[in-house]
């Protein structure tokens, strides 16, 4: 799995300097996701009170991971993290039914963020193996997906425990950076090109 993945990753992502920033509330499965990647070792660093920041690099791509939905006043300091993000991957604990809305509005708080317009949206509806688990289809309505206009985004099912759906889903992410490079659309790679 481990070789499987590094890869794919060397495929799909090639040489380009990418920024993935991985968000989701506590418990959806961030972290599980990191280390089935198993792209290389994770930092993981308390820069400010209260808000620990997961970092991996794997060769030119950095991912920085933190969970959302803590103090509303730490949300200022995470656009130090958003700036240049290319891809946003979300993570959605499909079981959690109590909390969707929750995850939905501090979804919409950061694709609305003027720092996070240029980059390409992946979410993964994770622990579809969970009984009475949201649909990708119902995550992508609890989201609001459809409704947003003039931007890249997919619903991935995914099983990170398991490691399903994470190659899917970051395939899908590098071919929409690569398009949106190719058809002029400003990401922050192209900017940093420029
Ligand atoms: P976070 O980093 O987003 O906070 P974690 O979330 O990666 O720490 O995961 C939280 C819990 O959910 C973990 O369980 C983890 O094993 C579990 N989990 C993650 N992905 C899946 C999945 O696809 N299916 C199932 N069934 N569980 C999943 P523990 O018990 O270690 O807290
Ligand atoms: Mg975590």
């Amino acid at each position: 799995m481990g070789n499987a993945m590094r890869k794919m990753l060397d495929k799909v992502f090639g040489n380009k300097e990418m920024r993935v920033v991985m968000l989701g509330l506590d418990a959806a499965g961030k972290t599980t996701i990191l280390y089935k990647l198993h792209i290389g070792e994770i930092l993981s660093t308390v820069p400010t009170i209260g808000f620990n920041v997961e970092k991996v690099q794997y060769k030119n791509v950095l991912f920085t991971v933190w969970d959302v939905g803590g103090q509303e006043k730490l949300r200022p300091l995470w656009r130090h993290y958003f700036n240049n993000t290319d891809g946003l991957i979300y993570v959605v604990d499909s079981q959690d039914r109590e909390r969707v809305n929750r995850a939905a509005s501090e979804f919409k708080q950061i694709v609305e963020d003027p720092l996070m317009r240029h980059s390409a949206i992946l979410v993964f509806a994770n622990k579809q193996d969970l009984k009475g688990a949201l649909s990708t289809a119902e995550v992508c309505e609890a989201l609001g997906l459809s409704q947003m206009k003039g931007r890249r985004w997919h619903v991935q099912a995914a099983v990170a425990i398991r490691g399903e759906g994470l190659y899917e889903g970051l395939d899908w992410l590098s071919g929409a950076l690569v398009n949106m490079q190719r058809s002029g659309q400003l990401t922050s790679v192209t900017a940093a090109n420029r």
